[in-house]
């Protein structure tokens, strides 16, 4: 078999916000890779930059004219030499040049193409025989913030996590079924609540943070009853979206609050006391690193997961480590460009005890790569969504994983401190 590159190509596609993105495929003598980038709405200022100067446009001319002559005739199995071209054609610290998006299809093309031409599955092929565990579903059914509009929730995802199903299969049906009990929970709340949902297919209603807690409580519990083994509720506060920097506040503007770092802290304390939460993700501003260590060493039974505070990166990882700041990472391939990158910044969480947490992004194409990252990298953890072809698309594709794994699948080890 040989994975030498014979061909790069790139295009315009859409995602589930409607807007374009780019779609690159990479053909090798003996195999095809495709992988198209996702994005976010409620992005860390410290991300990778997603597109460069000119757009989309940019960005494919970028592919055609400048990196697919550097790569062609390389192997796509020597995945550190490609993105370390990457690196050296962008020239920059967070790909301003050639678009972390660009960087984040064309490295995982090639990934993809890798494991096409061994004839093995993206996941067999990155994780080797190690990787037969399955990440628990971390399920979005309520949200607002960014990723809805009006008067919905201003925290950002309500989550719900079946934390003890047996089986994957088993995992996502309760989360579905959490969904769907919400929705008439819901229309009690909230009288004008149509069955809106945001971006990522949670349900948008018009009510305070505290009774989207309670809604999700009591879904939850019914369902636990019901399917018979526990699920237990996380959010994800998004709380760079909520800082004023000028006020020096947290405003939480549907529910009419402001509450300052000292407050916040409490608040986010009493909302895991109160509600049982298992995961608590950016409860404070992404450059707040003495607060998160602050929540993580007053609270107990809880991850305290880093998104837009680690982007995915190691150096900002590291400092976190050296502070004891969280104890849970976002791996977002997107933040930080390359599959190579990403890896180092999962090793480096593994490795210090912080469980890594493989994410969607609220604008998602139907491409099911980030299951297959889940599986290879021994993700405890993957946040997702619940419903929505996109959502589902990664969903499904993990069913079909643990089929496949068959005896040997098992749920993957989540320790959570208590
Ligand atoms: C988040 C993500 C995904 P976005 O904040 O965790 O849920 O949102 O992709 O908009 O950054
Ligand atoms: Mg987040």
């Amino acid at each position: 078999m040989s994975t030498i590159i014979e061909d790069v190509a790139a295009r315009q596609v859409m995602n589930s916000r409607g807007d374009l993105t780019i779609e690159v495929d990479v053909y090798t003598i003996e195999g095809f890779g495709r992988a198209s980038a996702p994005s976010g709405a409620s992005t860390g200022k410290a991300e990778a930059t997603p597109f460069p100067e000119g757009g989309i446009k940019e960005a494919i001319k970028k592919v055609e004219e400048t990196i697919a002559p550097e790569i062609i005739g390389l192997y796509a199995d020597d995945q550190e030499e490609i993105d370390s071209i990457l690196h050296e054609i962008d020239g920059t610290e967070n790909f301003r040049n050639i678009g972390g998006n660009t960087a984040y299809a064309v490295s995982l093309a090639v990934a993809d193409a890798a494991a096409d031409s061994y004839g093995l599955s993206l996941y067999q092929y990155l994780g080797g025989s190690m990787a037969s565990s399955l990440p628990y579903p971390l399920g979005n059914v309520i949200g607002g913030g960014k990723h809805a509009s009006g008067r919905s929730t201003d925290i950002q995802e309500f989550l719900v996590l079946p934390l003890g199903a047996g089986t994957f299969s088993a995992a996502v049906e309760a989360n579905a079924a959490i969904h769907k009990r919400l929705r008439s929970i819901l229309g009690e709340l909230d009288a004008s609540f149509t069955g809106g949902k945001g971006d990522e297919g949670a349900w948008a209603p018009n009510i305070s943070n505290n009774e989207a807690l309670e809604a999700v409580s009591r879904a939850c519990d019914e369902v636990a009853e019901e399917m018979g083994f526990e699920c237990r509720v996380g959010v994800d506060i998004a709380a760079s979206s909520l800082w004023n920097p000028k006020k020096e506040a947290y405003v939480y503007t549907r529910d009419g609050v402001e509450r300052d770092r000292g407050e916040q802290i409490e608040y986010v304390l009493s909302l895991i006391e109160d509600y049982g939460l298992v995961y608590v993700e950016d409860p404070l501003h992404e450059e707040d690193y003495e607060g998160f260590r602050e929540l993580t060493s007053k609270s107990r039974g809880c991850l305290i997961c880093g998104d837009d505070l680690f982007v995915t990166n190691v150096n900002r990882l590291r400092r976190g480590i050296s502070m004891k700041a969280g104890n849970a990472i976002i791996i977002k391939m997107n933040q930080i460009g390359t599959l190579t990158d990403t890896w180092k910044a999962t090793r480096l969480a593994i490795e210090n005890s912080y469980v890594p947490v493989v994410s969607h992004r609220s604008g998602e194409t139907e491409a099911a790569h980030i299951a297959h990252l889940a599986v290879a990298m021994n993700a405890p953890l993957i946040k997702t969504g619940v419903v929505g072809g996109e959502r589902i698309a990664k969903l499904n594709e993990l069913i079909r994983i643990e089929d496949e794994l068959g005896r040997s699948a098992r749920m993957a080890a989540l320790k959570i401190k208590t």
